[in-house]
């Protein structure tokens, strides 16, 4: 069977670790991953999403931050800030600078960004095909309005700096409408027999991936069974700030109007949490099939079970 998977970062990795022991031997599964996050410091660009997806399945990933290098040292990062040159509130630590590197050596050698991934994931070994989104910059800015009046700032700025404890008016993917889909990207959909929305960012994660011009239609259009988990688990995101992104975009934070925001044209299946089980009734008016199952990632056994309950609900939509 091939799988497809529009993953963000740490939710998305999380879920995609809990996919491949889902999976029979055999199963290939493809992950288009998110690039809006990406961000370039110091000379060198950094792609969180990928990153996270890559380290997490190659089992380099810094499992309590769900980021970054384990075993991570810092002493770029202590010489950067003693030389005055900033930012210094995204850790980029030793181990994670050297990804950096190499990824920025090959872009400036002329690789796309879906060769230099492809090199890196030869590495790190994933278990899974990783292609970004698009091989154009598309960088995610929020509009904010603070002391210092109304601006954009990039998303990780906004996330990592400010917390995003200020009110996002737009959520922007800078470069996403000029952009084209990565090699692969369509082809792997367009030939999919099943599509997962994982329980990433449905607002700068998935939807940034939704952005780029061609990959909702192609996945709207797609013969594949489109199920999505939802990220929103009791009214509240599991993990990060997913509610002020999607407050942005005037979606409520609950597991049924995030169903409704992909809406019936994308999506023909949703799972939510076993707490959110008055939910279904909505989703299932909506014309979308929907299941309550347990969600929360506790570990990857727990994941596989999801994995499983959306490969499942799949085959029922598609029967
Ligand atoms: N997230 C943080 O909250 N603080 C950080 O200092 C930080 C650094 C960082 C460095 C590399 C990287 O790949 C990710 C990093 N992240 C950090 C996470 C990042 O903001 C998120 O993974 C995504 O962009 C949102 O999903």
């Amino acid at each position: 069977m091939r799988i497809v998977a529009l993953a963000g970062g740490i939710g998305g990795a999380r879920f995609l670790r809990g996919l491949k022991e889902a999976v029979a031997p055999g199963d290939v599964i493809t992950v288009i991953g998110n690039t809006g996050d990406d961000i370039h410091l110091f000379g060198l660009k950094v792609c969180p999403d990928l990153d996270t997806v890559m380290y997490t399945l190659g089992g380099g990933i810094h499992e309590e931050q769900g980021w970054g290098r384990a075993d991570e040292t810092w002493s770029v990062k202590e010489e950067m800030k003693a030389y005055g040159v900033g930012p210094d509130w995204f850790g980029l630590g030793d181990r994670d600078f050297a990804t950096h590197i190499v990824r920025t050596q090959m872009i400036a050698a002329g690789y796309p960004l879906s060769a230099v991934t492809e090199a890196l994931c030869h590495r790190w070994q994933p278990g899974v095909r990783l292609i970004p989104m698009s091989d154009d910059r598309i960088e995610t800015h929020v509009r904010i309005t603070d002391e210092q009046g109304s601006r954009a700032v990039h998303f990780q700025e906004y996330w990592v700096r400010l917390h995003a404890e200020v009110a996002a008016e737009a959520i922007v993917p800078v470069g996403a409408d000029t952009a084209e889909p990565a090699p692969g990207v369509l082809e792997a959909i367009a030939e999919a027999d099943v599509i997962l929305l994982p329980p990433s960012n449905p607002v700068v994660s998935i939807g940034t991936i939704l952005a780029v011009p061609g990959i909702r239609r192609a996945v709207a259009d797609a013969a594949a069974p489109v199920v999505g988990l939802s990220p929103i688990v009791g009214g509240a995101p599991v993990r990060g700030m997913a509610d002020k992104v999607l407050a942005a975009v005037g979606v409520e934070a609950a597991a049924d109007a995030v169903a409704l925001h992909y809406g019936a044209g994308l999506l023909d299946g949703w799972l939510v949490d076993t707490a959110d089980e008055a939910a279904v009734a909505a989703v299932e008016a909506a014309g979308i099939r929907c299941r309550a199952v347990p969600l929360m990632m506790t570990d990857v056994p727990a994941t596989a079970a999801m994995a499983r309950a959306a490969l499942q609900l799949a085959a029922e939509v598609r029967a």
